[in-house]
């Protein structure tokens, strides 16, 4: 489609998502960088914060969860207007806000499920972790963890693919309608590490998504990047297989042109050409 058709048929037909997830002043993760990304990708962001945190790409100084019925009453007055075609979750800080999502009536999320944050500090409580188990995975759409993060989930230990498929049947048994278990944190300890391979489980059936790994260590936010980019190609209207494999395209463009502001971790470009 041209651009001038492009535009004009998103301004009829606006597509919405909507990103729940922490604040990241430096723009590299959390929500500032879930409204990139659905900005590169043509859909309109809502956005509800439920953590403010100081933070640059090297350094979490310190995380203030936003009150749960605050949460949710930023997602009730959005939805009051115009409910979203899509949502993904991010970092959720405590189980009183997982809890108060949970109970919204919502379309089904990506559930982007962060413990940590790149620099290693807790953006969801130990409570928190129990409640997104019990009460936020059989509402997902699909859940999107890494190595980490599905070891965490489902007490499954290992790296093997066995042992990854193993996690990602524990999590469709715990309700997530799919599981993408993402390949990027296993490097070089991996089984293939010229590649980053992502496994994609729809409760039958497994499918691997392969990209030539790039070279350089990742990229602080690659994982909100990925989960919000899903949850704007379902806005779009794309089945859910698509839309993993278009967003694994996205990031790694994104990826591929990322950059350094300091010291930390290379921020992504967000609207590197694809
Ligand atoms: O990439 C995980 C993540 C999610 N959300 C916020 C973050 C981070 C990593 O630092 O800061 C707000």
């Amino acid at each position: 489609m041209k651009r001038a058709a492009r535009t004009t048929s998103r301004r009829q037909h606006p597509r919405v998502a909507l990103a729940i997830a922490g604040s990241d002043p430096g723009g590299g993760a959390g929500i500032q960088a879930d409204l990139k990304t659905f900005a590169a990708l043509g859909v309109y962001g809502y956005s509800a914060i439920t953590s403010v945190i100081a933070q640059n790409s090297s350094t979490v100084n310190r995380v203030a969860p936003v009150d749960a019925a605050m949460v949710a009453a930023q997602i009730e007055t959005l939805a009051a207007e115009r409910r979203p075609d899509a949502i993904k979750t991010g970092a959720l800080g405590t189980a009183g806000i997982v809890a108060a999502i949970a109970r919204l009536d919502l379309p089904a999320p990506v559930v982007d499920p962060v413990l940590l944050s790149s620099a290693g500090a807790r953006l969801l409580d130990v409570a928190g972790e129990r409640a997104l188990i019990k009460c936020l995975l059989p509402l997902a759409r699909i859940v999107t963890p890494n190595l980490a993060e599905a070891q965490a989930l489902s007490g499954i230990d290992g790296s093997s693919s066995a042992a990854i498929r193993a996690m990602a049947r524990a999590l469709g048994k715990a309700g997530a309608r799919a599981v993408l278990v993402k390949g990027g944190h296993l490097g070089s300890r991996s089984e293939s590490p010229t590649q980053s391979i992502d496994l994609l489980y729809d409760g039958r059936h497994f499918v691997e998504l392969r990209a030539a790994r790039i070279p350089g260590g990742g990229a602080h936010g690659l994982g909100c990047a990925l989960s919000a980019a899903i949850a704007a190609y379902l806005a779009l209207g794309m089945d859910l297989a698509g839309a993993v494999r278009r967003a694994k395209r996205y990031v790694t463009a994104a990826l591929r042109a990322s950059f350094r502001l300091g010291t930390g971790r290379a921020v992504l470009d967000h609207f590197a050409r694809q």
